[in-house]
């Protein structure tokens, strides 16, 4: 192995002398939070703690940021909407190194670091998959040395926390900020103005033909910057986080105020303040509010002043773009920044429009996340216009090239209506998906099967106009986080058994595989689990004082609430598994606790029914002695990163039981195999590769296929037919329909189940006796613990592939063209 091979096995930090690193803690306590250490709380104690381990951090940003700029090297930036952090001090204590120094400094000071990390808020600046997606990708640039920086939104309320009351979700205000935000750094000095609305004026040279376009917008906020930054791996480099927060220009309108408008005067400042205030909380369907565009080409505008304004430091104009910088657009949230870098190309820099769009489309690349059509985003003409006339007109102008290309290409009446940035059927909109396609030299899906289905459905014409484009990465997630700070137990027995190899090279882990064989470690391995699982039951017995069995099954289902999701074929299967304990006390039945966890968008009818469905049976369920304990059902409110930390851990069995082709790759289903849990899944999104990584013998697979799906709705599906040749499915459906789990109010759920007889889009019926039978294969492999435990151990060995350092290393070579 050459020098630059070898993994650096110490922390760089610095490491102090444990005396020091406590000193150290108790200055910054005093001088920086001002707190004596006799008066101070546990939120001074983790602030002071934050600061301690930031300053060695920000000597590492700082180098490699020279580093950067030193090797004239490409940066890659990474614009999204959503960030869904979580805690951030394990990660970035443990990535540079100092996490076991200063757990023992803390208690040198009478301090459990364990019960400070509590305190830490979760930065929930995220819905669900994408936003997760998109912190482990910014955690994975920073521990494979891409240079990068993520720009996003910083709100003041993340995504809402969720209190369940009565069974029913209540949505309360998310206040992150509640104590400040140790971790972060205001800049002033980094500040933008961003105009909204107004007019374009044309200029024109002496024959009258226009030379430039320049934009007076009506209104103008500030965008001003927050820098976090990003600790990769063994503190190799440290990138940065840039978030914008709206601030007024004139923060008081002195006009209004000097006239005894005390309110008035305070207009713009409210104005601007609420756009960056709260995260849109809808998944998967296009929040149609004006405030979302504005938020989007609010953030996406500041983000590309501040690129252009970097490179413009380094070099001398703007036509070595694409060669210094690969601007990345996590879904269409920012597709707008296609439009906006166009028209600073030719409003600002002079440019000519062939030559802005060779120098965009180099630049971009655009990641789709979801085939849903709800979820596609468009805007409807007359919003677009007023809010931003300039980029409407660019927009057309794109259109022309775009629709001339076509034409050149052969592409038909049809496929040009298609593929064109506006669309035609009912009100004009504005395509999003169709910019970002049209912006960018690649576009790519998030698994195999997701990329396949993406050339086939909504791109397929672009695909045909532009067949090299279209490319899959599929999705990852972050080790560090998802195995190494979230089981503690189960990482320091790998290292026992394999060494630390793995921990710098996660294709390692394979070397677990041959332990599988080992009777003893297959004991120490089950071991582990039975911790993380009894962990699990404290929290739900502190939080829910409800008692669980730690020798139970258990089966988790924790995602965004959502039908394509079909919590309700799981908690339909439940009902059926309940009617049979019932009738057949005689068996042996398999104790099992399903556990569900995740939120409803606030607006979506059905997946809050379905959340409160799950809840009214777990209330019958859990409470009917006939049931012995043997099935038990548990929704835990308020599902978040931390909570995903103690989850994942603890599940024996992972729910991924999607109908095909709607999950575009999922993240959760490799967070809970690589933590050892086996899946019952479809063969959709990333279980496809799961399924290949670990072997068919190791995962549980039924259900209909994508295409499958595709053809039973093309000739007319009837779930009628099903659910009458399934007695098993009829019972539970009427057991729900008829009021069994809701005496109070007995018709609540005959909607949400006439649904399913007579439409069930999701295909509930379709999929659910497979899905039962796979369920009674899962109980028929529990009775096995040997061999259980033996298809456990291989999940967590093979899962190494879906690393998200492998995801960014293949975005990096394969889009981004930087060294990783
Ligand atoms: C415009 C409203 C809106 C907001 C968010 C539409 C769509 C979204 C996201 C694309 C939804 C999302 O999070 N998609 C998930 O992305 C993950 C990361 O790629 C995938 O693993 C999930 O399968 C996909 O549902």
């Amino acid at each position: 192995m050459t020098e630059m091979m070898t993994p650096r096995k110490h922390p760089v930090a610095p490491l102090p002398e444990a005396g020091t690193l406590a000193d150290e803690i108790v200055k910054a306590l005093m001088f920086r939070v001002g707190k004596n250490p006799s008066v101070a709380t546990g939120y001074d104690w983790l602030n002071a703690s934050i600061k301690v381990v930031r300053d060695r951090i920000i000597a590492r940003w700082i180098e490699s940021t020279q580093r950067t700029y030193e090797a004239g090297g490409k940066r890659v930036y990474y614009l999204s909407l959503e960030f869904l952090i979580g805690r951030l001090m394990r990660d970035a204590f443990s990535n540079i190194g100092l996490m076991e120094e200063m757990r023992d400094a803390l208690a040198s000071l009478g301090v459990d670091i364990d019960v400070i990390a509590e305190l830490e808020p979760d930065a929930a600046l995220g819905n669900g998959g994408l936003g997760r997606l998109a912190a482990c990708f910014m955690e994975s640039m920073a521990s494979v040395d891409v240079p990068a920086h993520g720009y996003g939104i910083r709100y003041v309320h993340g995504l809402f926390r969720q209190e369940i009351q009565d069974g029913v979700q209540v949505e309360l205000p998310e206040t992150w900020l509640e104590h400040g935000n140790p971790w972060e750094f205001e800049r002033r000095e980094r500040s933008y103005e961003i105009g909204f609305g107004g007019t374009v004026e044309a200029t024109t040279d002496k024959l009258g033909r226009v030379e430039r376009h320049v934009w007076r917008p009506s209104e103008r906020v500030l965008a001003t910057a927050y820098d976090t930054p990003v600790v990769g791996w063994r503190g190799k480099r440290v990138n940065t986080l840039r978030l914008w927060s709206a601030m007024p220009i004139d923060p008081i309108l002195l006009d209004a105020f000097n006239a005894g408008d005390h309110i008035g005067a305070l207009r713009e400042s409210n104005k601007a303040e609420a756009l960056t205030r709260v995260l849109y909380p809808a998944d998967s369907h296009q929040a149609g509010q004006e405030l979302r565009l504005r938020q989007e080409y609010f953030f996406s505008a500041a983000s590309l002043q501040d690129i252009i304004n970097r490179h413009l430091g380094e070099y001398d104009d703007l036509r070595s773009l694409p060669d210094k910088a690969a601007i990345h657009l996590n879904d269409t949230h920012p597709a707008v920044a296609v439009a906006e870098l166009m028209r600073l190309l030719c409003d600002v820099h002079g440019f000519g429009f062939d030559e802005a769009w060779d120098v965009t489309r180099r630049t971009f690349g655009y990641t789709n996340h979801t085939l849903l059509p709800e979820a596609l985003e468009s805007w409807p003409i007359h919003v677009f216009e007023r809010l931003l006339p300039r980029h409407m007109q660019i927009v057309y102008a794109i259109n022309a090239e775009l629709l001339r290309e076509a034409r050149e290409g052969g592409l038909n009446d049809s496929q040009i209506r298609s593929i064109s940035l506006i669309g035609e059927d009912g009100e004009r909109r504005v395509r999003m998906g169709n910019l970002a396609f049209a912006g960018s030299h690649s576009i790519n899906g998030v698994s195999a099967l997701h990329t396949e289905l993406m050339k086939e459905t909504v791109f397929a014409d672009l695909h045909q106009l532009y067949p090299a484009r279209i490319n899959n990465k599929t999705n990852g997630i972050a080790q560090r986080r998802w195995l190494f700070q979230c089981n503690p137990g189960l990482t320091a027995l790998v290292r026992e058994v394999i060494g630390d190899r793995f921990m710098d090279d996660i294709d390692a882990l394979r070397d677990l595989e041959r332990h599988a064989e080992d009777a003893a470690f297959r004991e120490r391995f089950a071991a582990v689990k039975r911790g993380n699982k009894e962990r699990l039951a404290r929290l739900v017995s502190e939080r829910m004082g409800l008692w669980l069995d730690p020798s139970a099954l258990f089966d988790i289902q924790i995602k965004r609430i959502h039908e394509y999701k079909r919590q309700l074929l799981n908690i339909v299967e439940a009902v059926a598994l309940y009617d049979q304990i019932r009738s057949h006390p005689e068996r042996d039945w398999v104790p099992r606790i399903k556990f569900f966890g995740g939120k409803a968008a606030p607006s979506y009818f059905n997946a809050k029914l379905i959340i409160k469905l799950a809840n009214d049976v777990a209330r019958v369920i859990n409470n009917d002695p006939a049931v012995r304990g043997l099935l038990k059902v548990v929704f835990i409110p308020n599902y978040n990163v931390s909570l995903a930390e103690v989850m994942m851990p603890a599940a024996d069995l992972s729910e991924q039981i999607s109908t095909a082709g709607m999950e575009a790759s999922g993240t959760g289903n490799m967070k809970l195999a690589l933590n050892g849990a086996l899946t019952i899944g479809t063969l959709d999104g990333a279980n496809v590769e799961m399924k290949d990584q670990v072997g068919d013998e190791n995962i549980v697979i039924f259900g209909l296929t994508a295409h499958e799906v595709e053809e039973r709705r093309a000739e007319g599906y009837d779930p009628r037919a099903f659910i009458e040749a399934s007695p098993e499915l009829s019972q539970a459906l009427s057991a729900i329909r008829g009021g069994v789990f809701s005496h109070d109010q007995p018709d609540r759920y005959r909607d949400l189940i006439d649904g399913i007889y007579e439409r069930d889009w999701f295909m509930v019926a379709a999929d659910f006796d497979a899905y039962a039978d796979a369920q009674r294969r899962v109980d028929a492999l529990w009775t096995d613990p040997a061999d259980w435990n033996r298809k456990a151990i291989l999940n967590a060995a093979r899962m190494g592939w879906f690393s998200s350092d492998r995801t960014i290393r293949q975005y990096a070579n394969e889009i981004w063209d930087v060294p990783a």
